[in-house]
């Protein structure tokens, strides 16, 4: 495909400039809304240029920080370069850049971790403030301006509406096999005007193809060639593969007893080398023509389709390998008809979550004996990643999943914990727990009866017994019976693990 062929109308191509001119359009202390979502279909160049001129500010004694909205993770040339130039002043919603982690740790930078699918209603309501310029990528302009959408969809489609000015990067790396898997839906609203969302089957198609936009808003094109970031997945170690074994048979016995179809309900997996790990496992289940509503389409993922396994995926974004992002590019019009992107606020809507009857799989960081999860702050402080997507499945799933390894930090930490330190996920919106160890299915348990299986089907044997002593000791002292807590114990193993390393004694 030719330049002239990415840019279709003649009137846009003539707003083509260099990332540097275009990044001058945002000024300091100014609301930007960035496209990306979990390291993939983020801007490359303008950001780049925005944080050098953040530099040259800061430099000569100017205070230049913007505020900055995207889908949920992107890259080292967003968040990273952002980040490293001390030029944000706040972030929503999903991080998982290192460098951008280190300064909302340090207190330098301030950060909302919110639901994916409220992000744009919020947008939209006006709760988020006005929104200045949004830099978007594309893969192509058409001749009538419609914008052809690259590998992540996220929020884009709030951010074109709402903001004020748009720069767009046209980035020529994307595959222009892509046009036509999108599905933005433009009907929206806000109350008292919301209409039921029409999307009954993961496979419905609902809206159009391309994103609108008023080309009066356009003030600068950018044209790129840079890949997404596609940082590798760890090959799936044995506590993984154990996860994924038990996962398995949960689902093979819930197929057994009925209450699951035979090609399941709908997938949603999240982030993460587990998660990924699952999705590997299902290629050798028995499984056949399953369905995914998910956000990311990942590795794991794409190898079921492959395999004629997943029959569709719709998400609202990629989120590959390098190896993987090679092969989709290779193979893209076979894959193409059998993947959705969406904006995240649909991918995610609790309302389409909860009538597909979506099974929920997602990691955490730490879970209490009562079924509570922790899937964002370690040691109850310290943001790892965000909320993300998990809470929209976890609250309107069908099964709602939480999975990890027993322990972390070289067993250092116990993921089973009398107290989890923060909570994403209350108890209610937290089904079934997996670890390595095994599977604690909570479906209709009392928060004692929660304990009991959590303790002895999830804890590693190395903190079971000291689960097991605080537990008999709470069922014993506890002001009151319902969930039995020591609070001056309670979170005691994080405030040994912070002042030894360890949580251990
Ligand atoms: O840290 O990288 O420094 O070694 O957390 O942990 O075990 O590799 O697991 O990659 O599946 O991530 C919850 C973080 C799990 C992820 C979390 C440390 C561990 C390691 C990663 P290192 P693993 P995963 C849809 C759903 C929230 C968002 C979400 C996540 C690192 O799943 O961000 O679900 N979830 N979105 O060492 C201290 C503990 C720990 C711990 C793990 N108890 N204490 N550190 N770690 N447990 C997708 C989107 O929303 C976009």
């Amino acid at each position: 495909m030719t330049d002239q062929q990415r840019i279709g109308s003649d009137a846009l191509r003539a707003k083509v400039m260099s990332a540097d001119d275009a990044a001058a359009f945002i000024t300091p202390g100014s609301t930007v809304g960035m496209s990306g979502f979990t390291g993939s279909g983020y801007p490359k160049a303008v950001p780049l240029a925005l944080a050098a001129r953040m530099d040259r500010a800061h430099a000569a004694g100017d205070r230049f920080r913007v505020k900055v909205w995207t889908g949920a993770s992107t890259g080292p040339e967003l968040d990273g370069a952002l980040a490293q130039a001390d030029g944000v002043e706040f972030r929503l919603p999903y991080n998982s850049d290192p460098i951008a982690r280190e300064k909302i740790n340090r207190g330098e930078m301030e950060y909302f971790d919110m639901h994916l699918s409220q992000v744009a209603p919020m947008a939209w309501q006006g709760f988020l403030g006005p929104l200045d310029t949004a830099v978007v990528e594309i893969s192509g302009i058409r001749p009538d301006g419609g914008l052809i959408p690259s590998s992540s969809v996220g929020n884009n489609k709030t951010w074109l509406d709402r903001a004020e000015k748009v720069i767009l990067e046209v980035n020529r790396w994307q595959n222009p096999a892509l046009e036509g898997m999108h599905d933005i839906y433009y009907g929206t609203a806000l109350p008292p005007n919301r209409k039921p969302i029409p999307l009954v089957r993961a496979d419905d198609r609902i809206g159009e193809p391309y994103f609108r936009c008023d080309p009066s808003k356009i003030v600068a094109i950018v044209e790129t060639d840079s890949p997404d970031r596609n940082l590798p997945f760890a090959k799936p170690d044995a506590a993984a593969l154990g996860i994924a074994g038990h996962l398995l048979e949960f689902f093979r016995h819930e197929v057994k007893k009925g209450r699951l179809p035979a090609e399941l309900l709908p997938l949603q997996s999240g982030v993460g080398n587990v998660a990924n790990a699952v999705l590997t496992g299902l290629l050798d289940g028995p499984f056949e023509n399953m369905t995914a509503y998910t956000e990311v389409i990942q590795d794991g993922m794409l190898d079921l389709l492959a395999a004629g396994k997943l029959r569709m995926a719709s998400a609202t974004a990629f989120s590959l390998s390098p190896e993987a992002a090679t092969r989709i590019n290779a193979e893209m019009a076979s894959f193409r008809d059998k993947m959705i992107l969406r904006p995240q606020e649909i991918s995610n809507h609790p309302e389409v979550i909860r009538r597909l009857g979506c099974l929920a799989m997602n990691g955490l960081i730490e879970a209490d004996i009562y079924g509570n999860v922790n899937s964002t702050h370690v040691m109850g402080s310290r943001i790892q990643n965000g909320i993300g997507g998990s809470g929209d499945f976890a609250r309107n799933a069908y099964v709602s999943i939480f999975m990890t390894p027993s322990t972390a930090k070289g067993g250092k930490i116990s993921a089973i914990v009398p107290q989890a330190s923060h909570v994403d996920h209350i108890t209610q919106d937290v089904q079934v727990i997996v670890t390595e160890q095994g599977l604690a299915d909570l479906r209709g348990l009392s928060p004692k009866q929660r304990a009991e299986v959590i303790i002895a089907n999830c804890a590693h044997p190395n903190y079971r017994p000291m689960l097991e002593d605080y537990y008999r000791r709470a069922r014993q002292g506890s002001y009151g019976q319902q969930s039995p807590c020591l609070p001056g114990e309670a979170l005691s193993w994080h405030q040994r693990f912070i002042e030894t390393g360890s949580m251990l004694p």
